[in-house]
């Protein structure tokens, strides 16, 4: 099993900690009505997200879903720049038109979170094709669910990668429920990983709030998409500590003592954490000093994203890419 330095395990829980005070701001500020638009939060499922995309290239691509954020900041999306987004800004990876939901930048690979179920699956697919064509060492990489797994297109997808032997990622994240659907509930198996022998692909399973399996698997899908390989299918298992989204107290379809057994036992910051502390000679005081540089940064993320301009009515005319008819 790969293992990553000091260094990268180091660098591992910075991006879990940006994510996870990203999200908790965002939430506090929806919650007192400070943001538009709508939230899906990723808290606890941090690890799957960074144990991926540190094995990412600027170059690479990515692809997201409705609960991107977590994806968006270990790709090398910018906490500023997506709470510009979130706040409906002019500086906002948008310009304020996509909210959290749409956010995308091409110059990190990031093609887009995506409202719609499944969506990104055959983005990255896309993204893998042209990388293949056009000769680069790049490979792409779909984050999902596994709601997201009973769709059509995550069927087809895995199908016409495998038999062109694109260099493709497929990351699904089991959190366990589909909105307010319990996964026994929406399909009958239980390891997602089972699908991927029916495309003659690689399945693999990684406990998904552990950074470092994650890493290591990840590594080994990576590494065989970038060497001509094909794609791999890496189900992650993992767990939404929060609602499915903003509104969603996440109590009417789970017993409130699972969800406290989880933060407790599982959750991805405080496990690696534990393994600095115990086997990296990291102390507490460093980390504390870590997550305090690290909030000190979000404070200016938020002052930057509050002291951005509203877009003007005129700008909905600009990045239209619908013909329009002139009279
Ligand atoms: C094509 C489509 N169908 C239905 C929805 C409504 N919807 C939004 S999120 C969601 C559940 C997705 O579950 P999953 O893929 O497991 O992702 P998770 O929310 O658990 O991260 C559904 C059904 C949608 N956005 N798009």
């Amino acid at each position: 099993m790969s293992k990553p330095t000091k260094e990268q395990m180091l660098f591992m829980y910075r991006k879990m900690v940006e994510i996870r005070q990203f999200e908790e701001a965002a939430g506090t500020l929806y919650q007192s009505g400070q943001l538009p638009g709508f939230l899906h939060l990723y808290i606890g499922e941090e690890a799957t997200a960074v144990g991926v995309c540190t094995h990412l290239e600027d170059d690479d691509y990515i692809t997201s879903t409705h609960r991107g954020h977590g994806h968006l900041i270990a790709k090398g999306g910018k906490r500023d720049r997506m709470m510009a987004e979130l706040f409906a800004r002019t500086t906002g990876y948008c310009k304020g038109k996509g909210g959290s939901m749409h956010i995308a930048d091409k110059e990190t690979g990031i093609l887009g979170a995506n409202g719609v179920v499944g969506a990104g699956i055959p983005l990255a697919a896309g993204a893998a094709l042209s990388a293949k064509y056009r000769g680069t060492q790049q490979i792409a990489v779909s984050f999902f669910g596994d709601g997201a797994t009973n769709q059509g297109v995550f069927h087809e997808t895995l199908n016409l990668a495998a038999v062109w032997e694109l260099p493709v990622v497929f990351v699904c994240e089991n959190n366990r429920f589909g909105m307010g659907t319990p996964q026994r509930e929406h399909q009958l198996i239980e390891d997602i990983a089972v699908r991927a022998p029916a495309y003659d692909i690689p399945g693999v399973t990684v406990d998904g709030n552990d950074v470092l399996k994650v890493y290591a698997a990840a590594d080994e899908a990576v590494t065989r998409a970038r060497e001509g390989g094909g794609p791999t299918l890496l189900n992650c298992d993992t767990y939404r500590f929060r609602g499915h989204h903003i509104g969603d107290p996440g109590t009417s379809y789970r017993d409130r003592e699972e969800v406290q057994e989880q933060e407790r036992q599982r959750d991805p910051i405080r496990r690696l954490a534990q393994v600095l502390i115990d086997e990296e000679e990291v102390t507490q005081e460093e980390l504390d000093a870590l997550e305090t540089e690290l909030a000190d940064e979000l404070e200016e993320a938020l002052e930057f994203a509050k002291n951005s301009p509203d877009p003007l009515p005129e700008d909905a005319l600009e990045d239209v890419y619908a013909g329009s008819i002139q009279p």
